[in-house]
């Protein structure tokens, strides 16, 4: 397989600096090396480019943070993923804010149309803008692409192009806004909470979630928030909650979905270098991403 690299500066969606520089904080971690090794052959497509923004966009009354740069940003990422696939790639779209999974998604939708995804992440961004308290639009990405949220995101790839909550898990969720709850909960979407680690296991959660996600779907699609894992093992993030996924259990998971071979796109976002300790979450999402392309330890 050729996997095709993009990376995509972006940090309007968290409104935090520091995580434009995680592609780059990724790239020196050696993830060429590391697929290579593994027998890949990469291709860096380079970084999406970002427009500076005036601090404040935001118009009296509007509630979505720079949601023109963002969709900007979205459209070109959504373009660039799509023929990546035309072309037999596995696109690997490093972040970046979250808000990237809304391009990224509406990609690979363009390829598969029953797409299953995995998200791991603290949090579950399924705000819209009626429950948003940020107004930050990473943290309403996956409601984007399960079609709700503003028209100029939804409409991105096509507003006929969206995902099916049932084809859709969430792992590590610990931190979710109360406007949230309903909407998990009356689209049916499956979320196995850390409290859900704790009692199962990450080996039974993830064989439940990936029956989920490949049940009725032709490919799965890796969302990968880093702040998934435990602020001790990953610090650089913008938005760190603690009691997350330690090391192991990430590998664990990483391992078990390439395990299944059911991978068809990943992305791997808000590494925030500004936050790290000498690198150690870009150098943590690497590692991540050699277990979802195969790597053993023996
Ligand atoms: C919060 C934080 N739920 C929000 N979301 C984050 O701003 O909507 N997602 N950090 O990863
Ligand atoms: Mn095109
Ligand atoms: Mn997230
Ligand atoms: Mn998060």
């Amino acid at each position: 397989t050729n996997v095709s690299i993009i990376g995509v500066p972006l940090k309007y969606g968290a409104d935090r600096m520091g995580v434009e520089m995680g592609p780059d904080a990724i790239r020196s971690s050696h993830v060429h090396q590391r697929l290579e090794a593994l027998g890949y052959q990469t291709q860096d497509i380079g970084d999406i480019p970002v427009s500076l923004q005036k601090t404040d966009t935001c118009q009296a009354g509007e509630k979505l943070k720079y949601l023109q740069e963002i969709s900007s940003v979205n459209k070109q990422l959504c373009h660039l993923v799509a023929d990546a696939m035309g072309q037999g790639q596995f696109p690997l779209v490093l972040g970046g804010d979250h808000s990237i999974a809304i391009g990224t998604i509406k990609g690979v939708l363009q390829h598969v149309s029953r797409l299953g995804v995995i998200w791991f992440d603290a949090h579950t961004d399924v705000n819209t803008a009626e429950t948003t308290y940020s107004g930050n639009i990473h943290g309403m990405s996956l409601a984007v692409a399960l079609g709700y949220g503003h028209p100029d995101l939804i409409s991105i790839g096509g507003i006929d192009k969206k995902l099916r909550p049932e084809n859709v898990v969430i792992i590590g969720a610990r931190s979710i806004d109360p406007g949230e709850r309903p909407f998990l909960k009356d689209k049916g979407i499956r979320v196995f909470t850390m409290h859900d680690i704790d009692r199962y296991g990450m080996k039974q959660v993830m064989e439940e979630a990936l029956q989920i996600v490949t049940a009725c779907t032709d490919g799965v699609h890796l969302s990968l928030d880093l702040d998934v894992m435990d602020p001790a093992e990953a610090p650089g993030v913008g938005t760190p909650v603690n009691g997350g996924l330690s090391y192991r259990e990430s590998h664990l998971a990483m391992e078990m979905l390439y395990e299944r071979g059911v991978l068809v796109s990943a992305e791997v976002v808000e590494v925030n270098p500004m936050f790290d300790l000498q690198n150690k979450t870009a150098r943590a999402a690497v590692e991540l991403i050699g277990s979802v392309f195969g790597e053993r330890i023996l």
